[in-house]
């Protein structure tokens, strides 16, 4: 260590900062690290990243998700852990900073965010014996490493240190560092290892319906390239939840419990409900998020046992008016009690295309309900229907400003050509889907630069429950061209022009779409 002259004080003072955050950056790291990998083994769904990002999701404000969705869409948690990464990369180096200056400080900002973690895992719906662990493991190894790696600085900010003090110090920091990504990656596959629910899914097999679907007709498909096909494959199905770790529940200790104004509790299990007919029905999910033109919305075949049936089982009291149904991990839906006992097909769904549902689409059970958005009534991972009253219970969404009732609106879009999409002049085609699932389309029409509607083509609806195709043959002109479309219901509606945004009950007003002919 030698004295220095003041002209170098400024420098070396800043190099001493930055140390110090590299400090606390690699103490953050191997905290983290070490943490989400004692989670992948005790408890998955405790991982400090997915606590407080779930923590997150559930507090953040709707035009906050709206915007991510908006944004990110079904890369929406992506885009949640980069920045939780980012903000705890800012906190962890101003950490190692303020540590430096004094003994202790950074480090209690470091074990602050272990409690955090700690507090968020412990009150999650469903959380474990062990829930607490990631986060003590995360707040120890933070501080134990910051004091060891700044004890490890020049003994005075201002002492320069020789190059072999430095090397010394990055790569301690460098080590720590590193042993937080070796665990991450460990903690990875061992997370990787607990996946067997998807080896538990693959190796199921499902009974027979006892009510298979109708054939889907041929014409069902106009078969115009670009548009979406009459049924979504599993695949290509939206994903939208508030979950960022997908809950992987084994069939094996799943069971459904409907309690509430009932006269009767009911519980079944797994095997219990295979043994019961099971029905067989097309059914549009559509997301209240969707915008105008949007494509949060599919179509799939599922496979499930009426919830009529299982209501009845339990006897419904009179004065009830709406079924809470609850994912295992704490996710609620409002579904009023006459869209679950009417004659539509509300299921309890296990399959979905002919497999059992993917993991991320509720995987062992989840409720579909035709003619209602996701969110008060597509429950994934359902575990429990309460029987009760709008005026007695709220639901994930509405707490959040979003309509305690969700019918499905008249919605119409154009998927050819694209938005902005050049097309050359002669024949052409526009073409696109069409719905209002449970009542029906009964015909969609199209103007082309604000001039007279024309009716379009419709496929042949594979029932009233599902989308519909649309086309329209169409001589193009060379120029720009606005085109637009209405869809008019199976009861005598018309889709209203009168444009509105998805909160709270979903987006309206017609697509509209530019197109330039060359
Ligand atoms: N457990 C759970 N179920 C849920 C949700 C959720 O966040 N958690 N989101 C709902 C919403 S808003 C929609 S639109 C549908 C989407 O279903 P999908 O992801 O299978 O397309 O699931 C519904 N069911
Ligand atoms: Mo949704």
């Amino acid at each position: 260590m030698t004295p220095q002259t003041v002209t170098d004080e400024t420098r070396t003072l800043r190099g001493d900062r930055l140390r110090s955050a590299a400090a606390g950056l690699s103490s953050a790291v191997v905290a983290v690290g070490l943490a989400e990998l004692v989670a992948a083994v005790v408890e998955p769904s405790a991982s400090p990243f997915a606590v407080i990002g779930g923590g997150l999701i559930d507090l953040a404000p709707s035009w906050a998700k709206d915007a991510a969705i908006a944004l990110f869409g079904t890369g929406d948690k992506l885009a949640l852990i980069t920045g939780i990464a980012i903000v705890l990369a800012g906190v962890a180096a101003l950490a190692g900073i303020l540590e430096r200056r004094r003994a202790g400080v950074g480090a209690a900002v470091l074990a602050a965010l272990g409690v955090v973690a700690l507090v968020a895992a412990m009150i999650r719906p469903g959380a474990g014996p062990f829930a607490w662990l990631p986060g003590l493991v995360a707040g120890a190894v933070a501080v134990v490493a910051l004091r060891l790696l700044v004890r490890r600085l020049s003994p005075v900010p201002y002492l320069r240190p020789d190059a072999e003090e430095r090397r010394r110090f990055l790569l301690w920091t460098a080590g720590v560092a590193a042993t937080g990504v070796v665990a991450l990656v460990v903690g990875n596959a061992a997370r990787g290892a607990t996946r067997s629910i998807e080896a538990v899914r693959t190796a199921l097999r499902l009974p027979a319906p006892t009510a298979p679907a109708p054939a889907v007709a041929a014409s069902a498909e106009l078969g115009v390239p670009g548009l979406a096909s009459v049924v979504t494959s599993n695949a290509d199905f939206y994903r939208i939840d508030t979950a960022l770790i997908v809950p992987r529940l084994d069939p094996a200790d799943w069971t459904l419990r409907i309690h509430g104004m009932v006269e009767r509790e009911v519980r079944i299990t797994w095997d219990e409900l295979l043994a019961l007919p099971m029905q067989e029905a097309y059914v549009t999910l559509a997301c209240v998020s969707n915008e105008v033109g949007g494509d949060l919305i599919g179509n799939a075949r599922w496979l499930g046992h009426p919830v009529r049936e299982l209501l009845a089982r339990a006897g419904v009291d009179a004065d009830a008016d709406m079924v809470l149904s609850r994912s295992s991990d704490g996710f609620t839906a409002s579904t009023p009690i006459e869209a679950l006992t009417d004659d539509r097909d509300a299921l309890l769904a296990v399959a979905m295309n002919g497999e059992p549902l993917p993991i991320e689409h509720g995987f062992p059970v989840r409720m579909v309900v035709p003619g209602l958005y996701g969110y008060v009534s597509a429950t994934k991972w359902v575990t429990e229907l309460e029987v009760t009253r709008f005026d007695r219970a709220t639901a994930y969404w509405t707490d959040r400003g979003w309509s305690e009732r969700g019918p499905v609106k008249l919605q119409s879009r154009i998927d050819v050509p694209r938005p902005g999409q050049r097309i050359d002049a002669g024949d052409a085609v526009i073409a696109g889907m069409a719905w209002q699932q449970h009542i029906g389309i009964e015909g969609v029409e199209v103007r082309i630069d604000e001039g007279p509607w024309r009716r379009a083509e419709l496929s042949t609806p594979i029932s009233p429950d599902t989308w519909v195709q649309w086309r329209l043959p169409w001589a193009a002109e060379s120029g720009m061209h606005t085109v637009e479309c209405r869809a008019l219901s199976a009861d005598g509606e018309t889709q209203t022009s009168e444009p509105a945004g998805v909160v709270p009950d979903g987006a309206q007003g017609w697509h509209r779409i530019q197109v330039s002919v060359a």
